[in-house]
Order: C-alpha cells, then sequence, then structure tokens
C-alpha cells in the first residue's frame, strides 16, 4: 500500500503557482485552451491504472468490459462530429498521430507534398530534424502571396507532376486563411495521392460549423490534437473515409482500406498501450463539442479574433496575410517595431500576456529569436471575454512594446491584467 501521509510538497507548490499564472494572466497562445472540469476529472480518474493493447473486442489484455464501451464511445462521438467513417481515438498526440498516417501509407523514400514551416506548416510535416524527413522525401510549397494568404496552387501542381507524390499534406499551426481543398483534391486525385489534413488548429472550428470540413471535398484522412480548440485532454485523433475492418487481418494497401491500415499503424505500428483517461476524456470533450452551445463558444472564438486582428493592425502591428479567417494571427514585429519575436514574448511574459515567438514566411532571422509572435484567442473565449476586451489586450500590448525598457510601466500594466483576468475564473475552479 501507499503511505497517504506522504506529499510531494514541492510540486503540489509548483502545481498550485502555475494556477495562479494561469488565473492571473491572459492565455494568448493559440494551440492552448482551457478544459472542462469533467474532462480534467477523467484525465485524473483511476483509468490511468488500466492497460488496453488493441480495440474494442479486439484486446491482448483482459478486464476491458468498461474500457472497450469508453473507446467505443469517444470513437462513435468523433465519427459523428467529422463526418468520417473512421475515427482512432489512441494517438497520444497530433505528432503521432501524424506519423501513424505516414507509416500507414508511405514506403521509405516516397514523396511527400507539404507547406514549407516558416510559411506555416508544422515540424511533423517533414522539417529536417525529423524522423520522418530522414525516412520519406518531404518537398515543400509556399504562400503565393503572403500579404493575401494565398497558397501557390500551380506550385503544388507543378511539384505534383515533377514528383508524383504518394501523399499531399494541407493544415497548418501557424496559417491565418482558409485552404481552398477543391483544388488540393483535384491535383491529388491525378496521382492517386493520399489527401491528409492536418486540422490540430481549427479542429473546434470544422466541429463548431465555421471552418470548412476537407471531407466535403474528398479528402481521405484528418489528423487533429484534441486540445486545441477542441478543448480536450492532449492527445491525437485520426479521422478516414473508406471501409472499416478488423484490425488483427492485415487488409491490402489500398486509399479504401486506409481506415484499417490506420488502426494498424497506431498499434502495433507506432504505439503501445492506449491512455484509457485520455480517452474517456476525449470522449467526454468530443460530447461538449457536440452541443449546441459549442458552435456559440467558436464563434465567439472567431469574432474575438477579428476584433483583436483589426484592434491590432490599427496600432501598427502588420499582420502576416494582413489579417485572419480563423483563430490565430501571425504578427511581424520585426517590421512593426524592430523588436524580435523572443524580446516581444518576453515583455509580454512580464505584463501576464502569453504568446509565443514564431517564425515567419522566410524570416531572416534564427528561429529563437524569429521575426514574429502568434497569437490567438481560443482560451481566453473559453475564460469568457468578448470584442470590447480584445480592445483592452491591443492596447496592453502596445504599451508594453513601446515600454519594454520601462520596469515600472510594466509593472503598472502588469496589476492591471491581474485584476481584470481574476473577473474570469478558470473553468476548473
Ligand atoms: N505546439 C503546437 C502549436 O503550438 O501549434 C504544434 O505542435
Amino acid at each position: 500500500m501507499y503511505n497517504n501521509d506522504m506529499n510531494d510538497q514541492q510540486i503540489k507548490d509548483l502545481i498550485n503557482q502555475e494556477k495562479n499564472r494561469q488565473r492571473q494572466g491572459l492565455e494568448l497562445i493559440p494551440s492552448e485552451n482551457y478544459v472542462s472540469k469533467q474532462v480534467l476529472e477523467a484525465i485524473g480518474s483511476i483509468l490511468t491504472n488500466k492497460y488496453s493493447e488493441g480495440y474494442p473486442g479486439k484486446r491482448y489484455y483482459g478486464g476491458q468490459v468498461y474500457i472497450d464501451q469508453i473507446e467505443q464511445i469517444a470513437i462513435d462521438r468523433a465519427k459523428e462530429l467529422f463526418q468520417a467513417d473512421h475515427a482512432n481515438v489512441q494517438a497520444h498526440s497530433g505528432a503521432s498521430a501524424n506519423e501513424a498516417v505516414y507509416h500507414a501509407w508511405l514506403k521509405p523514400g516516397d514523396n511527400v507534398l507539404a507547406m514549407d514551416l516558416s510559411h506555416g506548416g508544422h515540424l511533423t510535416h517533414g522539417a529536417p530534424v525529423t524522423r520522418s524527413a530522414q525516412l520519406y522525401n518531404f518537398i515543400r510549397y509556399k504562400m503565393k502571396n503572403v500579404e493575401t494568404g494565398e497558397i501557390d496552387y500551380e506550385q503544388i501542381n507543378q511539384l505534383a507532376e515533377q514528383y508524383r507524390p504518394k501523399m499531399i499534406i494541407v493544415g497548418y499551426s501557424s496559417y491565418p486563411r482558409e485552404i481552398d481543398y477543391q483544388k488540393i483534391a483535384e491535383i491529388g486525385q491525378g496521382y492517386q495521392a493520399l489527401l491528409m489534413a492536418d486540422m490540430a488548429h481549427i479542429a473546434g472550428l470544422i466541429a463548431g460549423g465555421m471552418a470548412k470540413n476537407p471531407f466535403d471535398y474528398g479528402f481521405h484522412v484528418i489528423t487533429c490534437t484534441s486540445h486545441k480548440t477542441l478543448r480536450g485532454p492532449r492527445g491525437g485523433l485520426i479521422l478516414s473515409k473508406g471501409i472499416v475492418s478488423n484490425p488483427l487481418h492485415k487488409p491490402t494497401k489500398t486509399i479504401e482500406n486506409i481506415p484499417t491500415l490506420i488502426d494498424r499503424a497506431v498499434f502495433p505500428g507506432t504505439q503501445g498501450g492506449p491512455h484509457d483517461n485520455i480517452i474517456a476524456a476525449k470522449a467526454i470533450a468530443l460530447f461538449e463539442a457536440l452541443q449546441p452551445e459549442f458552435k456559440d463558444y467558436i464563434k465567439q472564438v472567431l469574432k474575438n479574433a477579428q476584433t483583436l486582428a483589426q484592434e491590432l493592425q490599427n496600432r501598427d502591428f502588420k499582420l502576416i496575410t494582413n489579417g485572419t479567417d480563423n483563430h490565430l494571427m501571425l504578427i511581424d514585429v520585426f517590421k512593426s517595431f524592430k523588436l524580435n519575436g523572443l524580446l516581444v514574448e518576453t515583455t509580454l511574459d512580464k505584463i501576464n500576456l502569453t504568446v509565443n515567438k514564431n517564425v515567419i514566411p522566410d524570416d531572416s532571422l534564427p528561429p529563437f529569436t524569429p521575426s514574429g509572435i502568434r497569437l490567438g484567442t481560443p482560451a481566453i473565449t473559453t475564460r469568457g471575454l468578448k470584442e470590447t476586451n480584445m480592445i483592452q489586450i491591443a492596447n496592453w500590448m502596445k504599451e508594453a512594446i513601446i515600454n519594454h525598457q520601462n520596469n515600472a510601466k510594466l509593472a503598472q500594466i502588469k496589476q492591471e491584467v491581474i485584476d481584470f483576468s481574476l473577473q474570469f475564473p478558470l473553468p476548473s475552479d
């Protein structure tokens, strides 16, 4: 037995300090959010004690009577929310979800088209530092016009002709505009390429009906995280269209069989036992996303993002693509204020506004001190902030940046931010 008097005060104190940091500041990192109380309870539940390699009804361990039901509910809800034929809810993260799709479909050396990292693509879409980039041949496309955000569909077409890709990836981490899935699908279909949309950032927008669903345009696979705009636990989801069969039997490698190929690529291909507590929390978050209130939440995320983007532009912030269609914005702070992204991130940290430094397209500065910062509205909207509050945030940001060497001024703004933030409790309070 455990000695229940044992107390790791050091870690408890740090958790409490982090809770206070979250309460006393505004979270503007676009990939972060706050989970509901019931999601938090599931994450911390006794489900973490269980091992369940396999899939519902087809496990390699006993004692699955309840786990099978939980995982099946999560699968069914994910299918309903995204209109998918199949859902794998075991991926431990967005990166593992992407890795599993590559493993399901590609052979080493196969060609894949994906967006350049500095134009908004994700590390797992073939950045040279990743394992996937050593296995597969990623070829990069870019935006055609960074002032409008238009993707270079002609370049994609030319690259497809030249490399005959096995897969085309869309879906980005720092791209504020909507994607023309139809154009990509037309290009990909000519080469029988698997069409994959990494919707990690905008899954909640799709779920809330405020962004296009790539499945409506013939995409075969959607990967996403469950913790960003979807407001669930940290983890991944893989949704697909096609024929679902028993993952214990190896299917032939066809696009129709992609659901089963993906299940086999997650387990045993790239992961071991699923995290059952996280799967239960995903099921709850999916339930929440299926409720009408979630649509209202997503609409407000977008209204807040539109307002914040406009208010920042009114204060001389130069936004990449000159605005946003989604929940995030990328700002060229070097062009705006002759300061690098690290300095701006650190300055805003001092006033309890949390953003992240970010590269901008073809950045001339290095990744650790890039030209940009990235911010978004999912977390502050969960907290209850509305359009008028965006004006206040834009004011604080500008004031802090122009006074970045004035510690007294920064301390004064920080106190204002604390007083304001405490009026909006965390969902878990
Ligand atoms: N860390 C995620 C993000 O912030 O977009 C992507 O991995």
